[in-house]
């Protein structure tokens, strides 16, 4: 019997929260999501309960807290290991989780400059040195994964598994703004925006309305970064 809950934000704009929803949606078992409106009153009264950074997502499993969209990928994996998560062979795993670690700790200049927002949808931005930098390597490090270990299905090692969930929210922002990159990275994005998990997220963000100010990008913008 399963007593798990994960506290999300906004799905239109929080890439964070996509990764844990993505973790605990794949683990197959029953859970509550409790959805805050981001960068509200409400957000920071509630949020209080779940989480000692009062940031999301968090995740409950009775009276166990998980924060940090890292550990619950990783706490999913314990609760559900049955199901793909890393991969096994060695040189593939370190791969994963090198990338892994890169997403969570890197690409500042594409973060700050083109927030998820599944809403928006836009052509032909030029993009800042710093903002192309980071696309490069993420399109390097996607057609390396694809390439070299990604054999057994669509996804980054096979099967859709946590490297895919770390990398979701970029797919959903290079979606949005119209990011130019080469051939095995577009077949990735487009395996990762057919899976039912990322369809069923977009389908209930695009019933959202509350518009997150600091996430928008000015609808006259010619540029990223
Ligand atoms: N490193 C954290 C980052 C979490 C994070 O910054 N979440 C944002 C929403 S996408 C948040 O809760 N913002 C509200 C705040 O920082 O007060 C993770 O991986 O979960």
């Amino acid at each position: 019997m399963s007593d798990l809950k994960i506290i999300i934000g906004t799905k239109t704009y929080s890439s964070w929260s996509l990764r844990g929803w993505l973790a605990v949606r794949h683990t197959g078992l029953a859970f509550e999501e409790i959805k805050l409106p981001l960068d509200t009153p409400e957000f920071y009264q509630r949020i209080k309960a779940y989480s000692p950074t009062c940031c999301v997502p968090a995740l409950c499993d009775g009276d166990v807290r998980v924060w940090d969209s890292l550990a619950i990928i990783d706490y999913c994996a314990r609760i559900a290991p049955e199901k793909f998560w890393w991969p096994e062979d060695k040189a593939a795993y370190a791969n994963a989780r090198s990338i892994a670690a890169e997403m969570h700790s890197g690409f500042m200049a594409l973060r700050g400059a083109a927030p998820m927002n599944m809403r928006d949808r836009r052509t032909g931005l030029t993009l800042s040195d710093a903002v192309q930098k980071n696309v490069d390597r993420i399109d390097a490090l996607w057609t390396e994964a694809r390439t070299r270990f990604g054999a057994g299905g669509d996804f980054l090692y096979g099967e859709f598994g946590a490297a895919d969930m770390m990398y979701a929210p970029v797919v959903s922002r290079f979606e949005s703004y119209g990011i130019q990159l080469g051939e095995t990275s577009r077949a990735y994005m487009q395996a990762v925006l057919e899976h039912p998990y990322i369809k069923e997220w977009k389908a209930d963000a695009s019933t959202e309305t509350q518009v997150v100010a600091q996430d928008e990008i000015p609808a006259d913008a010619t540029s990223l970064g």
